[in-house]
Formats: structure tokens, sequence, C-alpha cells
């Protein structure tokens, strides 16, 4: 049986011109900065991102981070939004790794108002401890793939940069923040000092993602990627990948945004089911199932029987994601499956 596999753009699989660009790609020893295809998949994301430097690393996680690290020194203070990924999903790392200490915010649609951070950063007192990163996510995982405004981006720009205080971007699938708001990335991430984008979700390469920032801050990011076993040897095999995602599938996110919306629409007019359209802005549908009286897991393992995958998530609220390879067509089947479970 072909599932239809909703659960993560994660999920995707490198393309042909792809598989193609990788067994033909030029390689050499990264660590010594001798892989021509990493060096141009670099250089390719810097100018992209519209920063100085850029880095491959082997996934999202890691890159977040490798940044946190980075900006940070153990026993400092990080600002967060609640649900984001690094505090939901990166398990635990900011102690473990960095040694800092999070103050989450509650954000709307995962966008952390400005006057919340600021009032959040610390003062010059002996008993606290130094606000040293404000991190943001675009789009926003759990809040439904939302996009930061960005009035807010550059607010919380202001407010980072009056007090001396660096923005890191967890910017796993700011091409969907890019497409949705019709601008160029690099108009995104000109209100963080780094940013962390994945190639390998939406954009459908197999493996990695990109840290972008200063010369200065990729540099000494380099040594902390070392030492988390992120120093790849004949990386371009991947990279060629990367290149393939950066020129052609940045392109076509509408498409998966469009069948998003399709999905939302259907699911919205089930009774029992509730989506707030107004997070439906990617490629990301968040639907709360507490109507039909079963929980997330029961209609995942219900779905499952109809050939579609879902995870299961978290009580009543479960999450559908479009990407490359789902079809029209498979959203309007998804869409007859849950109308049959609710029934
Ligand atoms: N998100 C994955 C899971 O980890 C939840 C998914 O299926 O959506 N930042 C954001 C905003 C992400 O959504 C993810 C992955 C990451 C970082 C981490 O990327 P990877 O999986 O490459 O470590």
């Amino acid at each position: 049986m072909e599932f239809i596999d909703l659960r993560s753009d994660t999920v995707t699989m490198p393309t042909r011109e792809m598989r193609e660009a990788m067994y033909k790609a030029e390689v050499g020893d990264d660590v010594y900065g001798e892989d021509p295809t990493i060096n141009k998949l670099e250089e390719m994301a810097a100018d992209m991102m519209g920063k100085e430097a850029a880095m491959f690393v082997t996934s999202g996680t890691q890159g977040n981070q490798v940044c946190v690290m980075t900006h940070t020194r153990p026993g400092e203070e990080i600002i967060l939004e609640e649900k984001c990924h690094i505090i939901t999903y990166e398990v635990g790392g900011l102690g473990y790794l960095s040694g800092v200490q999070a103050r989450l915010i509650k954000g709307k649609h995962g966008a952390m108002n400005p006057e919340d951070i600021e009032a959040a950063i610390r003062e010059d007192d002996i008993h606290q401890p130094s606000t040293s990163l404000i991190c943001v996510e675009n789009t926003h995982n759990r809040a439904g793939g939302t996009v930061i405004p960005m009035d807010v981006l550059q607010k919380t720009h202001e407010v980072a940069q009056r007090h001396g205080i660096p923005v890191h971007m967890d910017g796993a699938r700011i091409f969907n923040a890019a497409t949705y708001l019709n601008v160029p990335a690099k108009e995104i991430a000109k209100y963080a000092d780094s940013v962390m984008f994945c190639l390998s979700k939406g954009l459908c390469a197999p493996v990695g993602s990109i840290v972008a920032g200063s010369k200065e801050f990729i540099s000494r990011a380099r040594k902390f990627r070392k030492m988390m076993g992120g120093g790849l040897r004949q990386a371009g095999f991947l990279a060629a990948a990367g290149i393939v995602a950066l020129q052609k599938m940045t392109k076509r996110l509408q498409e998966d945004h469009d069948n998003a919306r399709l999905l939302a629409e259907g699911l919205n007019t089930i009774p029992g089911i509730k989506i707030d359209m107004d997070t439906v802005q990617t490629n990301i549908v968040i639907c709360d199932i507490g109507g039909i009286g079963i929980d997330g897991n029961e209609f995942a393992r219900r779905l499952h029987g109809y050939g579609i995958k879902i995870n299961g998530g978290y009580g009543a609220s479960v999450r559908f994601v479009t990407h490359y390879g789902i079809e029209k067509q498979d959203v309007e089947k998804t869409i007859e499956a849950v109308e049959l479970i609710a029934k």
C-alpha cells in the first residue's frame, strides 16, 4: 500500500536531479575546507540569506544548538517563545550543551511581542543572569507554520540592538515564510544575526541544514560544529543535493501552501473538527479533533487504516504537513477519510 504521508515535510525524498547531482559531485575533505561542492553551497546559502558566511550542518537541531553555543556562555539566559522547537524538540540541549537557562515568553501565533521581549531582558544586577540571546522561530512549527509579521520581526530586532543582544532565527522553514510574504529570504534574515534553515524539509534534500551569519560568527561556529562531531569529510555529496534544493525547490513551495489551505478548508467543514484558519499560512495544518470524541493517537491509528500517516501528537491536537509528492487528490482522499472517521 502506498501511503499518503502527512507526518512531516522531513519525509520528502531527494529528486532525480538531486540524485544525479550527488552522483556527479566533485568532493574533497571539508574539514580542510577543500570540498568544492560544500564551498559552493555555503557561498550560495550565505548570498541567499544576505550574510557574509554560511556553514553546512547535519541537521536543524545541530544548527540551532551550535548557534546557541556560539552566541552564549554557560550561566547566561536566553529568551525564546514557549512552544518553539529549541525548547520542545531538542532534547534539552540548551542546558546540557550550552549551560544556559531559558526565559520563555508566550507568543501569538508563535510570534513573541517585542514589548514582552524587552520586559524579559535582565537588568545589570549581581543576582541575575545576563540575557545573551533572543531566539525566534519562522515559520513557527507548533503554532501551525505561521509566519512572524515583518513589523514584529523588525521591532524585535530593534529591541535586541538597543540592548546589544543578538537574535538567532530558527528559520527551518524560512523559504516557506518568504513564499508566504512574497519576499526574498534575505529580507527576513536581515532581522537576525544568525539564521538556521533546513535543506532537508520542504526543499527535499536528503540531509542537512545551513547556519548563516557574519564571517566572525561562522568561523567560531565551525569550531563548535567540530566539537559536536559535525566536521564532515566528503560532504559535497550532500551539498550537491542542497544546491538543487536552493536553486529549484525554493520556488515551488506555494503548491504545498495551496494544498494545506485546501486541506484545512475541507477539514474545517467536518463536524467535531476545529481549525484556526488564521494560522493556515504555509504548509502546516493544526487541528483540534476534540469534538469527534477520540484522541490524536487513536485518530492517527484510524487514518492509518485508510492509508494516511500523521503523527498522533498532543491530546486532541493533530498536525498535517503538505510537501513535495503530496498532490491535490491526496488532500481530497484525506478529507474523505476524516469525514468517515468523524461520522
Ligand atoms: N521539526 C520536525 C520535528 O523535529 C518536530 C518536524 O517534523 O517538524 N526547527 C524547526 C522549526 C523544526 O520544525 C525542526 C524539525 C527543526 C528545527 C530541527 O530540524 P532537524 O529535524 O533537521 O534536526
